[in-house]
């Protein structure tokens, strides 16, 4: 399986015969098909989730080997947070077996079109709604993982939330907790989800969300053991590529160590000549980024 352009998926026979293709009106990323036999019956079906146009949202597609659309589920809702636009974009589509019953379940991730809350839901075979989290900002990270190995797959994401002033954030979710609206928790109308951790790093002043520059997670994983402590690193993006590698302990509720890269402590040389940052990046500085904000299950510990 193949897009061609970015409008056309094709699906090819393991000798490269072309089984189908199917032209859409509408966009497609790399990131938003996947394949893999949802239904049980030995046979694979395609999942493509397309970005919406002016006027019709985005739309995740499933096709059986035969090609014959088996069904469609429309992304987003309308007035989710107040946004004005019902319109949605498939960023991405991951399948796996979240709860453990034997059968795949299909996880799809959309973007608002052109504003910010983000939707990742949970679709069953039939392409019926099971449930859905949303996020106040975009999710340019989402991975189907089990991270901290007790055989449960958790849905890592991480991005943007424009609610708690551009910052990056970090958040885990597994099948039970893809319900409900993110932190800041402040729209009347969704009920509060029950993130399993949800984090927010501090910004950088003069590179953070006080005047709008967008911070983000790009990257989170385990990283193992230091010490016979498990760490987990969180990658932030600020302003211009700036990146901070956050360590953090098991629980993760606290900053073990914030590491800088090299070419970001160049990156920052930088922004200095050119007066964005009028300070150096001393070890005070960077401890003072430790000051994390961390949910649990809805309710913020730190
Ligand atoms: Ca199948
Ligand atoms: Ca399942
Ligand atoms: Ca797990």
């Amino acid at each position: 399986m193949r897009l061609q352009d970015e409008n056309t998926v094709v699906v090819e026979a393991k000798d490269g015969r072309v089984l189908w293709n199917q032209k859409f009106t509408q966009k497609i990323r790399e990131s938003s098909i996947a394949m893999g036999d949802i239904n049980g019956d030995g046979m694979n079906e395609v999942l493509i989730g397309t970005i919406c146009g002016f006027k019709e949202t985005g739309c995740i597609y499933c096709f059986p080997s035969s090609g014959r659309e088996l069904w469609r589920f429309a992304l987003g809702a309308e007035d989710v947070f107040g946004c004005p636009s019902n319109l949605y974009q498939a960023i991405q589509i991951a399948i796996r077996d979240l709860n453990l019953d034997g059968e795949i379940d299909i996880v799809v991730h959309g973007t608002n079109y052109p504003w910010f809350p983000s939707q990742i839901a949970i679709l069953d075979e039939r392409g019926q709604l099971i449930s859905s989290y949303w996020h106040c900002g975009i999710v340019p990270m989402l991975s189907c993982v089990d991270i901290n190995n007790d055989a449960i797959p958790e849905i890592v994401f991480g991005g943007t939330n424009n609610r708690l002033r551009f910052s990056a954030v970090v958040g885990i979710l597994d099948y039970k907790t893809i319900h409900g609206q993110s932190p800041p928790y402040n729209d009347p109308v969704l009920p509060r989800a029950q993130e399993k951790t949800y984090i927010k790093f501090p910004f950088i002043k003069g590179l953070g969300g006080e005047n709008r520059k967008f911070s983000g997670v790009r990257e989170f994983s385990y990283m193992g053991k230091e010490y016979g402590r498990e760490v987990y690193i969180a990658v932030v993006e600020d302003y211009r590529e700036f990146r901070r590698e956050f360590w953090l302990d098991a629980n993760l509720t606290n900053v073990l160590r914030i590491v800088v890269p090299p070419d970001s402590r160049y990156l920052w040389q930088e922004l200095k000549k050119k007066g964005i940052v009028d300070y150096d990046l001393t070890p005070e500085v960077i401890e003072s980024w430790k000051e994390i904000e961390v949910w649990k299950n809805g309710v913020q510990v730190k």
